[in-house]
């Protein structure tokens, strides 16, 4: 099945890993039911316990960074995988828990791409719990360990970014010149009750309702006026939120003309700047012409980038309709590769 070579390399940029270290925490905490994130059940319960073949396979899947990933990323003309450690991370844990476990699986991960460097990069993980040791982990993560920027799976334990006792992760991204990958977690505790009962909390439509909001929230809330320089990566085209463009603008206007909250203050721009300025976007699980086409024009070909999802979207028939977009030769080596070596340095 494999695919004919292309004249760009194929980065994949949102590609799922995790230590069996983490896994079997992950496992201890569904028999324990230790934590409050009836997401984390939903989710975690079906890949953790379930003995379904897709379960099973996505467990030996995402703890692999040898022999099975490479086998699968030249299956389906994967040259290189920006790796981030799977949602929820750490951000499920007690703040101790979480420090140590990020730092030892950025080192993890580190070993990882120092053994196979022409096929892995990797964002770190860190511990918001924490926001001034994140910011320290993620100093020593870009500076000693090599990787790329931080990725962080939307709330933790129900808390959002743009609360200021997080500033110290944004000034850390900006003083380090790396992004933020956003990356989408199931609904926070708060809002998730309704999504549960027809199972819409995870990939189908909760991660997108969950890290959409939480996108929003650090517009509204100012946080790209005190950091302008500032840049976040969502996947799955944005997490609906370029399709909300001209609406977000238009509302956000009355919202602050009228004084409605202490919540929203005026902004320097409208939403829609931060979104072109700020944000970058792949197209994690969004292997549609009609999506990609419709972000790439209204956000700009160089902030769309290519993402697999592996191992939980992981189809070849994919990677060739997104080989097949009706845009031109450089356009393509942009969204497959340029973008992603100009955004992550790599
Ligand atoms: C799923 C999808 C799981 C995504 C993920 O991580 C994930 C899924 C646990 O299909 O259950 O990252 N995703 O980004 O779409
Ligand atoms: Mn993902």
């Amino acid at each position: 099945m494999s695919l004919p070579k292309p004249p760009y390399r194929r980065i994949a940029t949102e590609e799922g890993w995790a230590t069996p270290e983490m896994m079997q925490m992950y496992i201890d905490v569904l028999n324990k039911k230790s934590i409050n994130d009836p997401g984390f059940y939903s989710l975690w319960g079906f890949f953790g316990l379930s003995q379904a073949p897709r379960a099973r396979d996505l467990m030996a899947r995402v703890q692999d960074l040898e022999e099975r990933r490479l086998s699968d990323m030249d299956a389906t003309g994967i040259d290189l995988q920006l790796l981030m450690l799977t949602s929820p991370g750490v951000q499920i844990f007690d703040t101790e828990t979480a420090k140590a476990l990020a730092i030892s699986t950025n080192d993890q991960l580190h070993e990882a791409i120092k053994k196979h460097p022409s096929r892995y990069a990797g964002l770190c993980a860190v511990a918001p719990q924490d926001p001034a040791a994140a910011a320290k982990e993620m100093e020593r993560a870009v500076k000693v360990l090599g990787l790329k920027g931080v990725v962080i799976n939307s709330h933790t334990q129900g808390q959002y970014l743009d609360d200021e006792k997080y500033w110290p992760i944004f000034e850390a991204a900006e003083a380090l010149d790396v992004p933020i990958y956003i990356h989408p977690n199931t609904p926070s505790p708060q809002m998730i009750e309704p999504f549960l009962s027809r199972c819409l909390d995870a990939a189908i439509y909760g991660f997108a309702a969950e890290t959409g909001l939480h996108a929003l929230r650090l517009i509204v809330s100012g946080v790209f006026d005190r950091f302008p320089k500032l840049k976040i990566v969502l996947g799955h085209l944005g997490e609906g939120l370029p399709f909300w463009l001209y609406r977000i603008d238009f509302m956000h206007g009355g919202i602050v003309r009228a004084n409605r909250s202490e919540g929203v203050k005026p902004l320097k721009r409208k939403p829609s700047e931060y979104l072109r300025e700020n944000f970058w976007y792949t197209n994690s699980g969004m292997a549609w012409e009609p999506s990609v086409s419709f972000v790439q024009n209204l956000m700009g070909f160089d902030r769309v980038m290519y993402a697999m999802d592996y191992p939980y979207q992981f189809l070849s028939e994919e990677v060739s309709a997104m080989d097949n977009l009706p845009i031109t030769d450089e356009q393509k080596k942009m969204f497959f590769q340029t973008n992603a070596e100009n955004l992550f340095k790599l």
